[in-house]
């Protein structure tokens, strides 16, 4: 089956995603995610200029060996806008499949290996009061797991908070500069064990809780903060130390018997491989839009299942609704799935872009069968929601150091 044409998408419902459609000679076509959050035309120009035209004509069925022409056959394997166009690609790849065999992608992985999808969403606040209350909302709508963010009092900017925003996928969605953050390492950790002392004294300890650090401290630090969360036992601490260095998490596994998570940002299953095979980390967090689609997940996945170490891929508002179908599929096939980020069901404009159908019940998400990935893209809708640049904050210690966001 031919590939005929790729269509390569911007658009910003509310937040700006990189959208692929590709199709073949009989009019079928899949749909895959390219975002890579503020540098979105850097991923549609390496699409459109280095991609595409070496795609047409090829038979779509080959999605191992298309992956491979891709990434290998380009030379420079590696980096994050190289690997979204190759992620999203493959997604689309896999939609076809899915499509031209009438089955939805989770059984052409090779079946469910659970009922439905476990997720955990974010409770986030300006006080441990507010956090507190929304975590309060999230157990009664059934949610089973949660990640706890609060913003640290007289500072400007925190990770993970709302930022006065009422919508989630607001957040970050049209800042033409990016706005500079503020960040005491100091103050964060003697403040955030507040937060999960009294979360654990108001609820007890059956709902799960994380906690996403970004990145923000050195392993020594992290192991402080590791023991001082110790006794509000963590589902994991994510991201407590960046990952360039894959021997942070070695200090601090060795210091704390918190769980930990790390991955979004990693790029091939060679970032992940020293932290997965040394067991230093218990769940790797790499997204199908991040990662190089289902078929680098895969393979991730299976890599990890040998370690101990279990999936649970990044779910952030900057990855679109086309990347949350494609690891529904990843997730219910993976035996060693573990959770999924979810951070809601999308806004109004989002939804008017794309439709798929996803439901909670009981803290796991759940989706009808569809042949594919179950996901559409309104083109036309799309174009009523035109790019527009937006970046991320940078971050500065408080004597102005450039720090890491
Ligand atoms: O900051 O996706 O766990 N989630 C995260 C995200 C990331 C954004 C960056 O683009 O860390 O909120
Ligand atoms: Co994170």
């Amino acid at each position: 089956m031919k590939i005929k044409e790729i269509k390569v998408f911007v658009c910003c419902p509310g937040r700006n995603f990189v959208t692929v459609k590709v199709i073949t000679e009989d009019g079928t076509y899949g749909l895959g995610d390219g975002t890579v959050n503020g540098r979105e035309l850097a991923v549609v120009s390496y699409l459109e200029e280095h991609v595409v035209p070496c795609l047409i004509g090829k038979d779509a069925h080959q999605i191992e060996d298309i992956w491979q022409y891709l990434y290998k056959g380009a030379y420079w394997q590696n980096g994050a806008i190289s690997i979204a166009a190759i992620s999203a690609i493959d997604m689309a790849l896999w939609d076809i499949k899915g499509k031209l065999a009438k089955m939805p992608v989770y059984l052409l992985l090779g079946g469910k290996s659970r009922k439905g999808v476990t997720v955990y969403v974010h409770a986030n606040g300006e006080t441990i009061d507010e956090v507190i209350g929304n975590l309060g909302a999230y157990i009664k709508q059934g949610y089973k797991a949660v990640r706890l963010q609060c913003a640290l009092p007289n500072s400007k900017g925190t990770y993970g908070t709302m930022e006065g925003k009422k919508n989630y996928y607001e957040l970050q969605g049209n800042r033409p500069l990016p706005p500079e953050n503020e960040w005491s390492t100091t103050k964060y950790l003697n403040f955030i064990p507040e937060l999960f002392k009294k979360a654990r004294e108001k609820f007890g300890y059956e709902i799960e809780l994380c906690h996403d650090v970004h990145s923000r401290i050195t392993p020594i630090e992290a192991a402080r903060l590791g023991k001082l969360l110790e006794p509000y036992q963590l589902l994991f601490l994510e991201d407590a130390v960046t990952t360039e260095n894959q021997e942070g998490y070695k200090i601090l596994r060795e210091q704390t018997h918190i769980p930990l998570a790390t991955g979004e940002k990693f790029n091939t299953l060679w970032d992940a491989k020293e932290m997965i095979q040394n067991q230093w980390i218990d769940y790797v967090r790499t997204a199908a839009t991040h990662g190089g689609g289902l078929t680098a997940l895969r393979r991730l996945a299976d890599f990890a299942s040998l370690y101990h170490v279990r999936t649970a891929p990044h779910g952030a508002p900057d990855l679109s609704p086309i990347c949350l179908m494609a690891h529904m599929h990843f997730n219910l096939w993976a035996p060693n799935f573990g959770i999924q980020e979810f951070v809601g069901f999308g806004t109004p404009e989002i939804n008017e872009v794309f439709q798929y159908q996803v439901e909670m019940k009981e803290g796991l998400l759940y989706m009808d069968d569809q042949p594919g990935l179950g996901i559409d893209f309104d083109e036309e809708a799309a174009k009523k929601h035109p790019y527009k640049r937006s970046y991320l904050p940078v971050n500065r210690l408080e004597d102005g150091t450039l720090w890491n966001w």
